[in-house]
């Protein structure tokens, strides 16, 4: 091959660009990526994994590593005021729980052994569809591919001034990585089975609600749910007497999350008109923050990072490959969103026996067969 290398310039460090960039880098590209933080670090605690981002993984090497510190829960339980709803063991659908450090720390690994040059305190302040790169301190680059991975606040796709749709749900979330205290929960409640993800819901007479998911032998999960106009229930750090007064038998784990300083996030989902204007794509939050109800905003940044690297190294054309590729992958994304925001606003998960149908449908994609779209004979 006579060929030039083609490059890639790649905004933001979190699980949407270090995606990409393994795999572009793997498919034969240069690449260098930009993080605006001083040093490449996950915020935030847990996280599950299904089969589109456990398949992409797999795909860019990094699945044995992930594999070796994260678990298979037996079941997912949904309880309602302690009644429960419902245990789906979930069987022939591939999932993983997990710590986010685990899967950032995973994927910094893969990238570093593809080769991506990774550069941390830059920050990038926009882009043109022809390809030029603009950073904070005055210096510009030219791609054959920009992408804007750079989160719910991307500073690419608003350089591109692509319209955006922003509605916020009346809940959120503040997210806790604790010790297990396997034998002390256990104590508690003997005939709970402390290994599966746990939905504590309390809707009477309060809105409140644990969602608790061990994440491997050592550490747990927590994420406490409340309405964002409950001032106690959302106040960080969590407010110890209210959160155990309503679920007593998780007392020692909250007793440890209450010792965090936390940080409450208001759920929102954001939906972008375009999500590739000329050689720039947006993937991850970036182009689709969505709530976290089916866990699939890791997911589906990484399905999306790695279905663009694959259209973008078969291309001819950049822009047209580009485009080409929002319309076979954006649906995938747009059902987990709606479907995600659904369940955000009406508090449908409470009820249980959740995981079927289109719930599952993005979770179980595979977004590295090659023959995904082929419209069957
Ligand atoms: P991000 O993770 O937001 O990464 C964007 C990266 O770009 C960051 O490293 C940021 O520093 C960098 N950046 C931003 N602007 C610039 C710039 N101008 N130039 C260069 N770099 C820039 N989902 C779950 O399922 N479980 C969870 O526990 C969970 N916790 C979360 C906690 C936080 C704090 C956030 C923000 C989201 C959380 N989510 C969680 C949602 C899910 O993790 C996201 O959908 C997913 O992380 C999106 O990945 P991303 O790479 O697109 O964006
Ligand atoms: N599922 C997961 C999760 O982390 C959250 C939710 C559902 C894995 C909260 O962050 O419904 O809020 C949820």
């Amino acid at each position: 091959m006579t060929e030039r290398r083609r490059h890639a310039e790649i905004s933001g460090g979190g699980f949407a660009g270090l995606t990409a960039a393994t795999a572009l880098a793997q498919m034969g590209w240069s690449v260098r990526l930009h993080e605006r933080s001083p040093e490449l670090r996950a915020e935030g605690a847990g996280i599950v994994l299904w089969n589109n981002s456990l398949q992409v993984l797999d795909k860019i090497k990094a699945g044995p590593d992930l594999m070796s510190n994260s678990m298979t829960p037996p079941a997912y339980e949904t309880r309602m005021n302690n009644v429960i709803q419902s245990q789906e063991t979930l069987d022939g659908i591939r999932w993983r729980t997990l710590t986010r450090p685990h899967l950032h720390q995973t994927l910094l690994v893969a990238a570093r052994e593809a080769g991506v040059e990774i550069i941390s305190g830059s920050e990038v302040t926009g882009a043109t569809a022809d390809g030029t790169i603009s950073f904070a301190n005055g210096e510009t680059a030219e791609a054959d591919l920009i992408i804007g991975a750079d989160g719910v606040g991307s500073a690419v796709r608003d350089s591109l001034g692509i319209p955006l749709e922003r509605q916020r749900s009346r809940d959120g979330i503040t997210r806790f990585l604790v010790p297990r205290r396997k034998a002390e929960l256990q104590a508690l409640e003997p005939d709970t089975e402390w290994d599966n993800v746990i939905d504590f819901w309390n809707l009477e007479p309060r809105v409140l609600r644990v969602l608790y998911t061990p994440a491997n032998d050592q550490e747990l999960y927590i994420a406490l749910m409340a309405p964002a106009a409950d001032a106690q229930g959302s106040r960080v750090p969590i407010d110890l007497d209210l959160w155990t007064s309503v679920f007593p038998q998780l007392a020692p784990v909250l007793a440890d999350a209450a010792k965090i300083p936390g940080r409450y996030y208001g759920y929102q989902t954001t939906r972008l008109d375009h999500w590739t204007e000329g050689k720039v794509a947006l993937i991850g939050d970036a182009a689709h923050a969505m709530c976290p109800a089916l866990a699939q905003g890791a997911g589906c940044a990484m399905q999306n990072a790695w279905t663009l690297a694959a259209a973008a190294t078969e291309a001819a054309s950049i822009p047209e490959a580009l485009q080409e590729w929002e319309r076979l992958e954006r649906p995938l994304t747009d059902l987990a969103q709606d479907r995600s925001q659904w369940y955000a606003d009406t508090r449908e998960m409470a009820k249980g026996n959740q995981f079927q149908g289109e719930t599952v449908t993005t979770a179980l994609y595979n977004p590295t067969d090659p023959h995904r779209h082929e419209v069957p004979a």
